[in-house]
């Protein structure tokens, strides 16, 4: 399967290029994808900023970073020998565990041949002459390529807060998603957590279990619900092994690509007592079935949704002592699973701790980081280490942080200022021979089955345009009005457009990033697949080939 990837009637005329594609990122993405087009004879680089294989789980090495997905609905599904030799050891596995298990797939499909680690892109800049991209790294070297794959990952540009006096804090501090590769021991130490979502709260439970005194700030508080994680006994064990073709196919068909998907029943179709029991239930059991397996109306009817708010509000009322304290961590300003829940594993019992303190930064705020902590409008605290747990500038952000020029010298960054426009999320136009494996308007949910889809999609596509001679491939204006007009009919009626988050497309962080609006794709992940496959099945006349 060594082809090179000119036909013979596009080699004479196609212009020498250092690889056939470029691929920016070694996380899930690039690493599939880099294994996908091996098979198509492609000669493709891997540009990866760390110094090793994983995105996510890479740099997410904070303490108490896991799954909040099934382990076994999140590995890869394309390898029956990878599944065959892989046990996950816990339902939600450890970020260890999963880096571990991404360099086993490295291993076993040989790919670190094709990646240059410690090698940031600063820049992709398209060629019109000869139809290909010119990348730049950070130490100023140039390669150059006839497609350029982003892999970049939806949450990987981290965003810290602009408090004044941050670098002259004496202590350690640290981005969660930024974490040393040494272990940091707390123990007696007086540590402060800022922000609280789903990277906070995980944060939060671990610290807590060691630290001598654990001060958190919350601005916003969010709805959490138990993880519910335990260890995969053996018995668990083999029928995973076995069930492996059913959960794959559930997650083709679920809403999010989840094991949980919405119940058909609407909150009203039911009787107060078997409501009850039905949340009971759902709170009962382990995952995301709370937020992503609830009654079909909550994400869109108020007084759905605000059912479910009061019952996890009593939940929260009953797990934390002090009342005061249990009111400040209820959500006031947005209704259950508005923003994405964080699981947690015994987070509100942490605010019963004598070692744990919460301090409201709405009514206080802070106001400066000072060599010895931080200060806010009421109180100075002292501290040892600081960590931010304060978020990602998602979506967009990892792209603006690359210099992507396409036809015309356009910047991607300007382009998409006003937010992004793209085509099914893997083509921008005006950007041709450039694919997105996670570009904003992907399905996103339970990520690694949506790179599976997209990364195959992208392959069967540059195999069309192998088979068909074609080496120019860009997404037709009219396609992506049509693609775009869907994605903003999707998240009409939905209550999670009324609420500020990573999701809306807010950082407080970042600038121009304060204004709401469609940033995601919020339709099903079948109905996804569906519009991407139909793309190809019409013989891809939403692209211009040539
Ligand atoms: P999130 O969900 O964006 O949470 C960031 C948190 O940090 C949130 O509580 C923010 O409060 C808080 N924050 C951010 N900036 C500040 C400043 N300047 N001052 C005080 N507090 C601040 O990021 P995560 O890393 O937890 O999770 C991101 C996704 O990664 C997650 O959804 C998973 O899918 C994986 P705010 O709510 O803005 O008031």
């Amino acid at each position: 399967m060594a082809a090179s990837l000119a036909t013979p009637a596009t080699a004479a005329t196609a212009p020498a290029t250092d690889f056939d594609a470029i691929i920016i990122g070694a996380g899930m993405s690039g690493m599939y994808q880099l294994h996908r087009l091996r098979e198509l004879g492609l000669k493709v680089r891997v540009f990866e900023a760390g110094s090793g294989v994983g995105g996510t789980w890479y740099w997410n090495r904070y303490p108490g970073a896991r799954f909040d997905s099934e382990s076994y609905s999140y590995g890869f599904s394309f390898s029956q020998e990878l599944l065959d030799d892989w046990n996950w050891s816990e339902h939600f596995a450890p970020q260890p565990e999963t880096l571990r298990y991404l360099n086993h797939v490295a291993d076993r499909f040989d790919l670190r041949r094709d990646m240059q680690f410690h090698a940031r892109v600063a820049a992709a800049h398209f060629q019109a002459a000869s139809g290909t991209w010119e990348v730049t790294l950070e130490d100023g070297s140039r390669h150059s390529a006839r497609y350029l794959i982003t892999a970049v990952g939806p949450l990987s540009a981290p965003t810290l807060p602009r408090f004044t006096g941050m670098d002259d804090f004496k202590g350690q501090s640290f981005h969660t998603a930024r974490w040393p590769h040494e272990p940091v021991d707390f123990t007696g130490k007086r540590v402060a957590v800022i922000g609280t979502g789903a990277t906070g709260v995980q944060t939060i439970q671990e610290v807590a279990k060691t630290a001598g005194q654990l001060t958190v700030f919350q601005r916003t508080p969010n709805w959490c619900a138990p993880l519910l994680n335990s260890k995969i006994t053996e018995e668990e064990q083999r029928e995973i092994k076995a069930s492996y073709p059913a959960i794959f196919q559930r997650c083709q068909e679920t809403f999010g690509c989840f094991l949980h998907t919405p119940d058909p029943r609407n909150t009203f179709d039911v009787t107060p007592e078997e409501r009850e029991a039905f949340l009971e239930q759902l709170y009962a059991s382990r995952g995301f079935g709370i937020w992503v397996g609830n009654f079909s109306d909550m994400l869109t009817n108020p007084e759905a949704n605000a059912v479910v708010s009061d019952f996890v509000a009593r939940k929260i009322r009953q797990r934390v002592k002090d009342q005061a304290v249990a009111e400040l961590l209820i959500p006031k300003n947005h209704g259950f699973g508005t923003r994405r829940v964080p699981l947690e594993t015994k987070y509100y019992e942490v605010y019963n701790q004598p070692n744990v303190k919460l301090v409201d930064i709405r009514a206080t705020p802070i106001e400066r980081i000072t060599a010895q902590g931080l200060q806010t409008s009421a109180a100075e605290y002292a501290f040892d280490i600081i960590i931010y747990a304060t978020g990602f500038d998602a979506l967009t952000g990892a792209f603006d942080r690359i210099d992507i020029r396409g036809e015309g010298g356009q910047s991607l960054k300007e382009k998409w200022s006003e937010g992004a426009e793209t085509l099914v999320g893997m083509l921008a136009e005006g950007f041709p021979n450039m694919f997105m494996l996670l570009g904003p308007h992907t399905a996103l949910g339970n990520i690694p089955r949506s790179i599976e889809f997209n990364v195959e999609w992208v392959t069967a596509l540059l195999k069309h345009m192998q088979a068909q001679g074609q080496t120019r491939v860009a997404a037709r204006p009219a396609a992506v009005n049509a693609w775009m007009d869907h994605v903003m009919d999707c998240a009409k009626g939905l209550l999670a457009m009324e609420v500020d988050s990573w999701m809306t497309g807010v950082n407080s962080n970042v600038e121009g990033k304060q204004v709401r609006r469609i940033a995601r794709y919020t339709g099903s992940a079948p109905a996804y697949r569906a519009w991407a496959q139909d793309i190809a099945a019409k013989g891809y006349q939403d692209l211009a080939l040539r």
